[in-house]
Parts: structure tokens; C-alpha cells; sequence
């Protein structure tokens, strides 16, 4: 059988950083994010054909890639057919935002409609979990929170939809630092700090707390409230980066710029707040209102910005 899905990436605002348990990508502690469009992933998916054959963006997938791939098809069916996908983001993957979380989740949405499977959209976030983490979260619009769950074999740790995309109308801007591919991965980068890190537990210790915050800011629509943890779980991310050993840097010098440009931004009374990831690039979240002004002040320091607004769910085409 054939399908066709599309997914939006997300960008967390509380991190997910650090895994409890590798083989099933179960997370060291829960996070939140901000399901963002226009940016999306379309997924094909042909399950019963001649050999396996994974298309990605005009290139077709060989060696570690591809493995990846096929055990996460071989979760959806054990004793499966060889099967063909041809997966295109219509954002640059070097836009400065995980392509992983909407691929891994149009990929579990497109595949098992084409293996004739009808999971509910928890069992598919729990599924998008075991490809990539932050997938886990793009299954719905809006804002998501990962729960860590209790279980050993995971069932309990997937998305749960906190406020649809109609709930408030934010904006992100992503300030592209570099394009460059990085050297560290994040699974690398989050597999070491948690190895090497001394502060990882005190990471691990304050997550929680700091998606509760997030949810209550999120529902009473507080963007003071929300850029505030957003900026403090990143920075305590970034720590725990930086006390690795050998250190993982991923700043550069014009991200060390624009952070302290959203901090003038909001002495200056524009209500700006800054996130990053495993990247130089830096996320901006702000309101309509103000996105013009920020961007402008962004565009100072880089050349590229792109301006994103939350997003809707994942659905078959
Ligand atoms: C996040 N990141 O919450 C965090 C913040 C990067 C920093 O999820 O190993 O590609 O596939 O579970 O999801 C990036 O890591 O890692 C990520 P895996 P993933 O968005």
C-alpha cells in the first residue's frame, strides 16, 4: 500500500537534553515545544516493493542513515517488505532546525497507514520517539509536552497536546548563524555531556519543574513567563554542554552577539526571549508585533532569518 503524510519540525522550549535509556530513546527528563510552520516534511511511503530504497531530499540513503531507517521500519513490522520512501523537507536542512523531528514523525505516520496499521496518535508519537526524540513531539500543533514517563519498555513517554495551534499566535525567528554540517551530533553531544558532565544532575534534578512552568505559561498565554524558563532550561543545557569533557561547543561568535542583542531588545521593552539547540543558530520567540523590529535587529549580526508561527498537527495527504 502507498501513503503520503506531512509533518512540521518543532523547537523545544524546554530541552530535552540526556537519555535514560538508548536502545528505546527514553529521555533523562520531560521537555515542551512550539510545533512550527511553514516549514514541514512530506513523506511517501510504498510498503511492498523490491528492495529497500529511502530517498531523502533527492538523495538516496546508504550506511548508517539507512540502517536507521530500516530498524525504525522494522518497529512497525517485524517480518516487513522491502519498502520504498521518498522524504523532502521545503526548508533548506540547513535552516538551523532539527529535520529529524518532523521527519521521524511523518515517517511513523506515512508507513504505518501503508502497512494497513491504524495507531492512535500517542501510539504514534511513542513510535517517532524510538527514531529520533524530538519527533515525538511533532505528531500534534501547537504546544507539546514529552512526558518522561515511569515504564521500563516507554509506553508512558510520548507527546501530550498541551494548547492547539489556534491558542496563541507566537512567532520564531531563527537567527542562521551557520549552515555549516556540525561536527558533534546531538546524540553524541547529549551521550558525552551525560557520561563526562558534573552538572548533569542538577539538570536532570530541576527538568520537571521547568515544564510545569512552561505549562502554565503556555495555557494563561504569560510570553514573559514562558521566554523566562525557555531561556533558563537552555542556558542550564548549554552548561552542562560546556562542563563536558572535552567540552561541546556549538557558539559561535555572532551567537554570543545576537543573545546579547535579545537581551538589549527587551531592556528596550520589545518582549524577545532567546533558545538554541545543538547548533550555533539562534531561535528568537516573540509576538507578531514585534517580529519586524526583532528580525531587524537580528539582521545585524546575520544574514539570514527566517520567520516561523506555530504550527498544526501531522496528517495523511
Ligand atoms: C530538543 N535537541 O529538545 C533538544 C534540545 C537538541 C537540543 O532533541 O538522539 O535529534 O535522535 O533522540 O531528537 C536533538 O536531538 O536526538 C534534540 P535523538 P534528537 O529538541
Amino acid at each position: 500500500m502507498n501513503a503520503t503524510a506531512i509533518a512540521h519540525p518543532n523547537i523545544a522550549l524546554v530541552k530535552y537534553w540526556g537519555k535514560r535509556n538508548r536502545e528505546l530513546n527514553l529521555p533523562a527528563v520531560p521537555s515542551l515545544s512550539v510545533t512550527l510552520a511553514p516549514f514541514e516534511t512530506r513523506t511517501s511511503v510504498e510498503w511492498g516493493t523490491d528492495t529497500d530504497r529511502f530517498e531523502i531530499n533527492g538523495t538516496v540513503a546508504h550506511g548508517d542513515a539507512a540502517d536507521r531507517v530500516a530498524r525504525f521500519l522494522d518497529l512497525i513490522d517485524g517480518a516487513r517488505p522491502p519498502v520504498s520512501i521518498t522524504s523532502t523537507n521545503n526548508f533548506p536542512t540547513a535552516a538551523g532546525l532539527a529535520s529529524s523531528s518532523s521527519a521521524f514523525a511523518a515517517l511513523a505516520l506515512a508507513a504505518t497507514k501503508a502497512a494497513g496499521q491504524s495507531p492512535t496518535l500517542t501510539q504514534l508519537s511513542t513510535l517517532a520517539r524510538q527514531g529520533s526524540g524530538s519527533a515525538s513531539r511533532s505528531l500534534w500543533g501547537g504546544f507539546v509536552t514529552w512526558s518522561l514517563g515511569a515504564r521500563p519498555d516507554g509506553t508512558d513517554s510520548h507527546g501530550h497536546a498541551i494548547a492547539p495551534q489556534s491558542h496563541w499566535d507566537l512567532r520564531v525567528l531563527v537567527a542562521l548563524v551557520s549552515d555549516e554540517k556540525k561536527a558533534v551530533s546531538s546524540r553524541e553531544g547529549m551521550n558525552r555531556t551525560q557520561e563526562t558532565s558534573p552538572l548533569f544532575a542538577g539538570w536532570v534534578e530541576s527538568g520537571p519543574s521547568d515544564v510545569t512552568e512552561a505549562e502554565e505559561a503556555v495555557r494563561s498565554r504569560d510570553l514573559e513567563r514562558l521566554g523566562t524558563v525557555m531561556e533558563h532550561s537552555t542556558m542550564k543545557m548549554v552548561g552542562t554542554m560546556f562542563s563536558a569533557q572535552p567540552a561541546v561547543v556549538y557558539m559561535k561568535p555572532a551567537t554570543v552577539a545576537v543573545l546579547h542583542t535579545v537581551t538589549a531588545l527587551r531592556s528596550q521593552g520589545i518582549g524577545a526571549w532567546a533558545t538554541m539547540d545543538a547548533g550555533p543558530n539562534v531561535k528568537v520567540l516573540t509576538t507578531s508585533d514585534d517580529a519586524s523590529r526583532v528580525e531587524a535587529a537580528l539582521r545585524e549580526h546575520v544574514q539570514t532569518v527566517h520567520t516561523l508561527h506555530v504550527g498544526g498537527p501531522a496528517y495523511l495527504v
